[in-house]
């Protein structure tokens, strides 16, 4: 990050890091929402003190930011500008929970959930993007600042950004997958898509795996040269470099553990709030309200693993924090329902006088909470059905300094490929994972260590730094080059 010196970094992205609202005594109550991208992107911003650009949220956001809508964020080793982008209800209609949500979250994820795109969504999009677009280069203080565009919501940005600022440093990350050209290909607006993304100077994904998909995609629907050994398309003279940088997590430092309560607290303190009994195992999840989770095929097989294991009644306690998110939209609430509905038959299946196997904890728990629930738990379960990445079980990895706990690991989740030490499932296989679950609250103590010990090593060098440090490197790389190249015509 110390290659940022001196030069400016904008960041956009859809959602702000902060919540703002109104607690019951009228006053304001700040909190962190359940978000990968702000979770992974709001340390880069920290350390490079540079303006973050998104969509104000939150019922008490309006009264608490100043006439030209721009803050400071107070960070942990620099503050940031926030500058927040007001958008109406029409416009989140179409734009967020129409085109970005109903159409490509599901088409970007292969969860069996049918797109929907209507044309008034895509038109909000296309809008609310050249706002956000209008937004960077207001606050551009140079010809050639550096851009960092986060994530689906703002897939036309880059090629609307570079129009103004054709020497503008362009990063685009998509933190969703991507998927194979024909599953693309079902989105109307496919090119145009495609195109808004190419004005990128490098676009990152998570993995090789979607690098791949995203070359043949281009490659089906564009004319493009598309140099595969290099990972570079070319669109007439402009050229985009593809590559993949597995996002992460800030590694928590000495005074950040020190601070966290002992595990056996812990422990204590989850089992008094649930009413478990003194020798239960405790197995969590941890996610957003989302139908990509696999929070069904989850609790599937904590059904199954009682049938199998009945040494686990009365034992064993499963524990789902669930974030709500996109409730607005029919497929959420149907989705949510459905949970309420499977748990609620779980635990009167298999439930007693004083215990029941799921506990569905429905609410957004704060930082804290999470460390208190990841530390005190013996397995934390992520059986998303495909998710880009997935922080939680690295955030889990983090929690762990007493090195025990087991992680176990849905194979769709771009985790899986750098996370080797998990137990690694398929979600969509109830055997496999009951399974899977029994082995976690069984392991030995040598094993989790084991196991444990690798997983830490791995999250800890490959922390969010690396992520972000790596594009910035070849960022400047690209940079470097551009201005060669044009100094030369
Ligand atoms: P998400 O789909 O939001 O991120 P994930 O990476 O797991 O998924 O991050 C979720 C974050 O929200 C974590 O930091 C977690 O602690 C927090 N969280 C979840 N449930 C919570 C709750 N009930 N209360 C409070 N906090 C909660 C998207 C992609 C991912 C990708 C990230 C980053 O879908 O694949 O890893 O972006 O690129």
């Amino acid at each position: 990050l110390t290659q940022l010196r001196g030069d400016q970094v904008i960041c956009v992205s859809n959602r702000e890091p902060l919540i703002h609202d109104r607690g019951a005594d009228g006053g304001v109550l700040v909190k962190r929402p359940a978000s990968g991208l702000v979770t992974a992107v709001e340390p880069v911003m920290q350390a490079c003190s540079g303006t973050w650009i998104a969509h104000g949220s939150g019922s008490a956001d309006r009264d608490m930011v100043d006439a030209d809508d721009r803050v400071v964020v107070p960070g942990g080793q620099q503050d940031y500008w926030l500058r927040r982008i007001w958008l109406t209800e029409e416009e989140e209609k179409g734009y967020y929970y129409g085109f970005a949500n109903e159409g490509l979250w599901p088409l970007c994820h292969v969860a069996h959930v049918r797109p929907v795109f209507r044309r008034s969504d895509w038109e909000a999009y296309k809008a609310v993007n050249q706002r956000f677009a209008d937004a960077v280069v207001a606050e551009a203080r140079s010809e050639d600042p550096i851009v960092l565009v986060q994530d689906y919501h703002l897939a036309l940005v880059p090629a609307m950004v570079r129009e103004k600022l054709p020497q503008a440093t362009i990063l685009t990350f998509w933190h969703i997958p991507w998927p194979n050209p024909e599953s693309f290909g079902i989105c109307p607006w496919r090119r145009e898509l495609l195109r808004g993304m190419l004005g990128s100077t490098i676009l990152g994904f998570h993995t090789r795996f979607h690098c791949r998909n995203f070359l043949e995609t281009v490659d089906r629907y564009l004319e493009a040269r598309i140099e595969h050994e290099h990972s570079i398309i070319s669109v007439g003279r402009k050229e985009t470099y593809v590559e993949s940088y597995p996002i992460s997590i800030a590694w928590p430092d000495e005074t950040e553990s020190a601070a966290w309560p002992a595990v056996a607290a812990s422990r204590e303190a989850v089992r008094a709030r649930l009413g478990l009994p003194e020798d239960a195992r405790i197995a969590v999840g941890v996610d957003r309200f989302d139908y990509t989770k696999g929070i069904i095929e989850r609790i599937n097989a904590v059904e199954r693993l009682l049938e199998k294991h009945p040494e686990h009644l009365g034992r064993l306690a499963f524990v789902q924090v669930a974030s709500p998110t996109r409730s607005e939209l029919d497929e959420y609430h149907g989705f949510q329902d459905r949970v309420k509905a499977l748990v609620a038959r779980v635990n009167a299946r298999f439930g007693r006088e004083g215990w029941q196997p799921v506990h569905l904890l429905a609410e957004h728990h704060d930082h804290a909470q999470l460390i208190e629930l990841y530390r005190a738990a013996d397995a934390c379960v992520v059986t998303s059905l495909h998710d880009g990445m997935n922080l939680v079980c690295k955030e889990f990895v983090a929690a762990r300094d007493d090195e025990r706990g087991v992680l176990v690991l849905s194979r769709f989740a771009g985790a899986a490929r750098e996370l080797h030490e998990a137990l690694i499932v398929n979600p969509y296989d109830v055997e496999e994972t009951a399974d899977a679950l029994h082995r976690a609250v069984t392991m030995s103590e040598p094993e989790q260590r084991e196991r444990m010990a690798s997983l830490r090593t791995n999250v800890a060098e490959f922390n969010v730094f690396r992520w972000a440090g790596r594009m910035l490197v070849d960022a400047g790389r690209w940079r470097l080059r551009a201005r060669v190249e044009a100094r030369l015509r």
